[in-house]
């Protein structure tokens, strides 16, 4: 099969499943070539037929395991980036059906939002924190389109690495006096502790994760925007959802973020 006849055929199942709420199996499988870099051009061209046909726009980007409790949970060692619609954006206080989700899992996040372009290839952890303007808690709620949740990094990142809606909670709150590296989180199900962390659980400093970001984005001659909205990635393994949870994310210095979930 030739490339790009590839490309949009693994678009098009990703894009169905999601719409049909229906796993599909893993393309590793089928198609051995589907490597990093052209799994990144199947999410493009998934990410251009939600745009075109959800009628929404690009409001940033969600890095993917850059944690170890993630990484190892997924089995997968290295990050991927996925790119956040506005239609993915839910906001605190309205409860959340979980009838467009397939198999969606809840997890604790610090969001990053950008005043000024972040450009590779040498973006470093200070570089991030100077063009940030605010940080703000989150929850992500990711929904891989695989059978079981199972995959390879290049079938996650084809599938806009398991992205699915994300909460920002609504204070936001300028980096400057934070250390996000010390800054202590709990993540909570109906009041019971579920993991406990730090910002260093990801990848040693959230801000590292974001350089990742731009750097591998410059790769392919994209940067971060300014108003763009990043999540950095899950501190702690994501839990899974059932209806009438209630879950917290609360981080040292900048509050918490909820989400309530029902049928
Ligand atoms: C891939 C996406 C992981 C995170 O924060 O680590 C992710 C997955 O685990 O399905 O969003
Ligand atoms: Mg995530």
């Amino acid at each position: 099969m030739i490339k790009t006849d590839m490309i949009d055929l693994i678009a098009n199942e990703l894009y169905e499943a999601e719409k049909k709420k229906q796993s599909v199996e893993k393309f590793t499988g089928k198609f051995p070539e589907l490597n990093e870099t052209l799994a990144y051009e199947v999410q493009e061209r998934l990410i251009e037929l939600k745009v075109m046909e959800e009628k929404t726009k690009r409001v940033g980007r969600k890095l993917g395991l850059t944690s170890k409790p993630k990484q190892i949970a997924m089995g997968v060692h290295e990050p991927s980036y996925g790119v956040l619609l506005e239609s993915m954006q839910l906001f605190e206080g309205e409860s959340i059906s979980i009838k467009p989700f397939i198999h969606a899992r809840v997890e604790p996040e610090i969001a990053f939002i950008f005043k000024k372009e972040l450009k590779g290839p040498y973006v470093s952890p200070a570089d991030v924190l100077a063009a940030t303007e605010y940080v703000a808690p989150a929850l992500e709620i990711i929904d891989s389109r695989f059978h079981g949740f199972t995959f390879s990094l290049s079938d996650a990142v084809a599938d806009n690495s398991s992205s699915s809606r994300f909460i920002l909670g609504e204070r936001f709150y300028h980096p400057a006096n934070l250390d996000l590296r010390l800054m202590g989180m709990v993540f909570k199900k109906n009041g019971d502790v579920m993991a406990t962390g730090a910002g260093a659980a990801v990848m040693g400093h959230p801000a590292r994760a974001i350089a990742w970001l731009a750097n591998k984005l410059y790769k392919t001659g994209q940067s971060i925007q300014p108003g763009e909205v990043v999540l950095s990635g899950s501190l702690s393994a994501a839990a899974v959802i059932a209806p009438g949870d209630q879950f917290t994310a609360s981080f040292d210095g900048i509050g918490s973020v909820d989400a309530f979930f029902t049928e």
